[in-house]
């Protein structure tokens, strides 16, 4: 059985896709971002960077749980758990993993930083938000060319590259952005969207993110900004307990 620490955001998304389309058995368990249920110490001996998706897989063939944190790399441990999603080696798995890898370190962070500038920042930000604006720009172009040559986003088959990207595109189409200027992105959108699996995540209203995560400008109370951005987050760290204490 694995547990999934999860919120409603897209980097979650990618895991609960993951283990719908593999059928691994697991359960959700659900943190409010803006409440701050990400910075209780015990979830730091889960997790030590306090942030979500994090899972638990416990007693794997018998042994101690499983601790793993960081979307790409539970990714990378549920599809070498299932034997799918990720070719065992060779050319077609350095394709997928650097997919993976342009996915959690580029287009998601520099999406990540985008978002923030435009929708939590005060106004008169606009370096930030041109810098952010124009290299999600030219990420999107980067998929859009590499997706008019090829089904998937690593080639011919559905992999974990594609389910770490999905999430995101859809994230923004709920918040206005349009993939009309993406055609070949369009496409491969709406193909995965139509997969049984990925419509069963969207379906369930306890994996949707609450009006409030969505909404293009964000008006927080000192308290979900302290969680979310000052020092309620940056000291869940500094007192994080130790496994031995
Ligand atoms: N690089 C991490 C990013 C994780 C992340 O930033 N998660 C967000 C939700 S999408 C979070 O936990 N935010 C709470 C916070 O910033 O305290 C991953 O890919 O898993």
């Amino acid at each position: 059985m694995i547990d999934l620490h999860y919120a409603p955001t897209p980097n979650c998304q990618k895991i609960a896709i993951m283990l719908e389309e593999t059928g691994l058995a697991h359960r959700v368990l659900p943190y409010d971002i803006f409440e701050g249920d990400q910075l209780v110490p015990e979830f730091g001996l889960i997790n030590p960077n306090h942030r979500l998706p994090a899972i638990v897989d416990h007693a794997p063939g018998g042994r101690d749980p499983v601790h793993v944190f960081e979307s790409g790399a539970i990714l990378q441990y549920l599809a070498e758990k299932s034997g799918r999603f990720l070719p065992i080696s060779g050319p077609s798995r350095a394709t997928v993993l650097s997919w993976l890898t342009w996915q959690v370190a580029g287009l998601g962070p520099i999406g990540g930083q985008a978002s923030h500038f435009l929708r939590y920042a005060p106004p008169g930000q606009d370096y930030a938000v041109q810098r952010y604006t124009r290299e999600l720009d030219r990420l999107l172009t980067v998929l859009e060319r590499q997706l008019s040559e090829s089904p998937y986003v690593a080639g011919d088959a559905y992999s974990i590259a594609d389910m770490a990207i999905w999430p995101g595109r859809a994230a923004s189409i709920v918040m206005g952005m349009s993939l009309d200027q993406w055609p070949a992105t369009r496409h491969w959108f709406e193909r995965i969207k139509r997969r049984p699996a990925v419509r069963r995540v969207m379906a369930r209203p306890d994996l949707a993110p609450p009006e409030h995560y969505t909404r293009r400008h964000q008006a927080l109370d000192d308290r979900q900004w302290s969680n979310l951005f000052g020092d309620a987050n940056r000291e869940a760290v500094a007192r994080r307990p130790t496994r031995s204490s």
